[in-house]
Formats: structure tokens, sequence, C-alpha cells
């Protein structure tokens, strides 16, 4: 049984979508992150920096930290989505999306969507960047059917919930043909769909 730490943020769902794709028993504690439960001294035992996603594998007793390290683990483990013969492709995708794509949208979620107003230098900045990112992984997806290759793979599931949130991006993902291809394909997945409402609170992922 795995036990994942989960709030439902772009970083929480990469391991719940990733989790219903390997159809493996888990189970959700959720650490409310608006009332600080990610500082409990517990939670950092599993989780220095204070984040979610963390998991516990119950089976052998191991705890991981870091979405990156998750899917690599639950990919090893599963043998699934993280193909021995592409790992050098699926690890490039991979980190970028957690040391660059995540990281810089969220810098775009903080300035253009939680707080405008306060920096102009930080929205304008972070609204640029973003779209560079669009235009970069809609080029990618030109060439190639996922992030990785012709197969699906880690990489799209930590890329994935991050492009979810494109309402809040206006940057308009339909002007972005092979990005929107590659979205769409992948939200009608039903262990996309079921991931990304694993807590059963009816949250649909957003259309274009
Ligand atoms: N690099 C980390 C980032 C995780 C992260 O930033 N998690 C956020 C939620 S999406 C969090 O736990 N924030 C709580 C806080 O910063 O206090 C990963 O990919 O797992």
């Amino acid at each position: 049984m795995i036990e994942l730490f989960y709030a439902n943020t772009p970083n929480g769902r990469k391991i719940s979508i990733m989790l219903e794709e390997i159809n493996l028993p888990y189970k959700i504690t959720q650490i409310d992150l608006s009332n600080s439960e990610q500082f409990n001294q517990k939670f950092r035992s599993i989780s220095p920096f204070s984040k979610i996603p963390t998991i516990t594998d119950h089976e052998n007793n191991i705890s991981i930290f870091e979405s990156g390290a998750i899917l690599i683990y639950l990919g090893e483990k599963s043998g699934k989505f993280y193909d021995k013969k592409n790992r050098i492709l699926i690890n490039q995708w991979l980190i970028a999306q957690v040391a660059y794509v995540g990281p810089l949208l969220g810098q775009h979620h903080q300035f253009h969507h939680y707080n405008p107003g306060t920096s102009k230098w930080g929205e304008e900045r972070y609204f640029k960047i973003a779209k560079t990112i669009y235009k970069d992984l809609d080029e990618r997806l030109e060439k190639s059917k996922f992030l990785a290759g012709n197969e699906y793979s880690i990489a799209d599931i930590a890329t994935f919930p991050w492009i979810a949130r494109h309402p809040i991006h206006d940057i308009g993902l339909k002007k972005f043909k092979n990005l929107l291809r590659w979205y769409e394909l992948i939200s009608k997945r039903e262990a996309v769909i079921k991931g990304y409402d694993c807590l059963k609170k009816g949250d649909t992922i957003p259309t274009p």
C-alpha cells in the first residue's frame, strides 16, 4: 500500500495520476497547506522542505519526497511509463518539468493570478516566460507524439497537471495546436480523470 501525502495542486496531481495509471493500491493523507500542516514535525521527517507530494511505500517502509523522484520510483516499481530503453529522453523531459516548467509557471501563477498589481516587473517577466514555455512545448510536440517520444511516460504525467492550469495562464492553449492535441489526448485517459479528482470532489479537467 502506498500512502500519498497530498493536496490538490499540480504537483500533488502528478502522483495521484501516476498511481491511478499504474493501478497500485494507495491511500491519501491530505496535507492542508492553507493550515500550515506541511510544517508539522511528523510530516517534515519525511519531507524536509515541507512540501507535498511525498509518499510512503508501506511494503518496504520507504518514504520519498520530490515529485520527480516519486515518479521515477513508481515507474521502476511498476515497470510502467518509464521504459528502460528510453530513460535518457524521459529523464531529460522529466527534469525539465520539475526544474523549469513547474517552478516558472508557478511564478506566473503567483504574479499574474494570485497577486496581480503587486509587481509589474514580476508579472511581465513570468508572463513572457510562461508564453515561451507553451511555445517550446508546442515545438517539441510538433516533432514527437509525447514529450519523450512515441510513448506516454512519467515526463507527460509530470507536465500535464501544470498545463491543466491553462485557464489561469491567460495564454490561450488553443493557439498551440500540438500542445492542444497532447493535452486533449491525455485529458481523455480514464486514469488521468480519476487521478485528477482523487479526492472525489468533482474536480474536472479544464477544457481548452
Ligand atoms: N519540487 C517540489 C515542489 C513541491 C511543491 O512546491 N509543493 C507545494 C504545493 S504544489 C507545497 O507543498 N507548498 C507548500 C509550501 O511551500 O509551504 C516537487 O516537485 O515535488
